[in-house]
C-alpha cells in the first residue's frame, strides 16, 4: 500500500509581510498531482492543517477546495488536528466529510477507532491521534498523569489493544502530532512544553508499522518507521537550509517500509546574509540571492543611513533587517529576539521578575508563575479541546 505523508500546512500563515496563500495553493496542486502520478492509495495529514484556531476566510476556502479535490481523486485521506488547530472547529462536519472518504480525526475519544483500508495483502488499520494536550485529555485517554509521554503512551496502549483484536497480519499506521526525542526543531513550531516535558520517546509507537508524525517543520527520520514529513513550505528563516518535501511510503505485505522524499514546490528560496552593508551590496557571491527572500544582519560598527532602501535596491525581497555591530561584546548589543531564543516562557518571566525587582523569585513565586502559564494555556486550548466528561 502506497501512502503519502504530509503535515503542518499552516494554511493562512504568512511569512513576514508575504501572504503565502498563493504558495499554499500551489502546494495543494502539487499534492493532488503527486497522488495521481504516483498512484497513491491513501493520504495522511499529520496535523496543523491551519495556522490558528480561527483561520482567515481565504484559508478556510483553500482547505475546502483541497477537500473537494482529494475526494474527487477517490483516494482515502486521514487527517488529524495539530496544536495550532482548533480541534472542535476542524472537526465540525467530520461525519459528513467522512462519507466522501476524507477522515478527520480531531477527538481524542476516537483514537483507537481506526480507518480500515485494504489491499491485496489484507487490512491496514490507520489510527489518527489528534494533538493531545496533556491537561485536557488525561482522563479521556486514561493516562496516569498529565504529561506528553503519559497521554500519548495511554493513547497508544489503546491503539495496540484494538490492533490485537483484529485479524492476524493486519498492518497498522498511526498519525500523531508530537515532539519525539531526537527530532530537530526550528523557529516556527509553537512550543508545547508548558504542559510538562514535551519530548516523547519514539518507543511510544512500538507495535505499529509506520508512525506519520507532524509538529516539527523539518523533514526527518527518527527511525525507519517513525518519520516527520515537515511543513511543505518554510515558515521561518531558520528553515533556510531545509529541503521541503512529503514522504511517499510503501507499506509492504508484511509491514516492510520503503520511503522516498518528494520535493514540494519552492515559491522563493531563503537566504540569511550577514556583514557590513557595503559588502553585502558589492560581494559578487551574493548574486545568487538577489531574488531570494532575505534576512540580513548588518554588522557595521555605526548604523548606516537608510539601510533598508539601499539593501532592497539589490535584494528587493528583503523581509528582515537586524543590526549586530562588530566589536560589541556586552549583551546590550543582542537583540530582544536573540536574548529570548531557546528559552521557555517560565525562564523569561522569572528573569523579568529578577530584572524589575533586583532579586530572583522564590519557590512560591515560581509556582505562581507556573500556574499562571498553565491556566492561560488551558484556557487557550479549551475552545478547541474541551475536556470530555
Ligand atoms: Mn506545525
Amino acid at each position: 500500500m502506497r501512502l503519502l505523508h504530509t503535515s503542518d500546512w499552516h494554511l493562512g500563515r504568512s511569512f513576514h509581510r508575504v501572504n503565502l496563500l498563493g504558495a499554499q495553493s500551489v502546494f495543494i496542486d502539487h499534492l493532488v498531482d503527486t497522488v495521481r502520478e504516483h498512484r497513491v492509495d491513501a493520504v495522511l495529514v499529520a496535523g496543523d492543517v491551519y495556522d490558528r484556531a480561527v483561520p482567515p476566510l481565504p484559508a478556510v476556502e483553500l482547505f475546502d477546495r483541497a477537500l473537494h479535490r482529494l475526494a474527487d481523486l477517490g483516494v482515502p485521506t486521514v487527517m488529524i488536528s495539530g496544536n495550532h488547530d482548533s480541534a472542535r472547529r476542524l472537526g465540525v462536519g467530520a461525519g459528513l466529510i467522512g462519507r466522501a472518504g476524507i477522515h478527520l480525526r480531531t477527538d481524542p475519544e476516537g483514537c483507537a477507532d481506526p480507518v480500515v483500508l485494504a489491499d491485496e495483502h489484507g487490512d491496514v488499520a490507520v489510527y489518527g491521534l489528534p494533538y493531545l494536550e496533556p491537561a485536557l485529555v488525561k482522563d479521556t485517554v486514561g493516562a496516569a498523569k498529565a504529561g506528553h509521554e503519559a497521554v500519548l503512551g495511554a493513547a497508544m496502549d489503546r491503539v495496540r489493544a484494538d490492533l490485537a483484536g483484529r485479524p492476524a497480519g493486519t498492518r497498522s499506521v498511526v498519525l500523531a502530532h508530537a515532539f519525539v526525542t531526537g527530532g530537530q526543531a526550528s523557529d516556527s513550531e509553537r512550543d508545547i512544553a508548558v504542559g510538562g516535558v514535551e519530548a516523547v520517546p519514539a518507543s511510544v509507537f512500538a507495535g505499529v508499522d509506520y508512525a506519520a508524525l507532524g509538529h516539527l517543520h523539518g523533514c526527518q527520520t527518527i527511525n525507519e518507521r517513525v518519520r516527520y514529513s515537515g511543513s511543505p513550505l518554510a515558515y521561518s528563516f531558520s528553515e533556510a537550509a531545509h529541503r521541503k518535501s512529503t514522504w511517499l511510503v510503501d507499506l509492504g505485505p508484511a509491514g516492510e517500509i520503503t520511503a522516498e522524499r518528494i520535493d514540494t514546490p519552492v515559491p522563493r528560496p531563503l537566504a540569511r546574509l550577514r556583514g557590513r552593508l557595503d559588502d553585502l551590496l558589492d560581494d559578487p557571491a551574493h548574486t545568487a540571492h538577489e531574488h531570494s527572500w532575505i534576512e540580513a544582519v548588518l554588522t557595521d560598527p555605526i548604523r548606516p543611513d537608510d539601510p533598508m532602501a539601499r539593501l532592497t535596491a539589490r535584494f528587493p525581497h528583503t523581509l528582515s533587517l537586524a543590526f549586530d555591530p562588530e566589536g560589541r561584546e556586552d549583551d546590550g548589543g543582542a537583540t530582544y529576539a536573540q536574548r529570548l531564543r531557546g528559552r521557555t516562557d517560565q525562564e523569561i518571566a522569572e528573569d523579568f521578575v529578577a530584572h524589575v525587582r533586583g532579586g530572583a523569585p522564590d519557590d512560591a513565586e515560581r509556582a505562581v508563575l507556573h500556574d499562571a502559564f498553565e491556566d492561560v494555556r488551558a484556557a487557550a486550548g479549551a475552545e478547541g479541546q474541551e475536556a470530555r466528561r
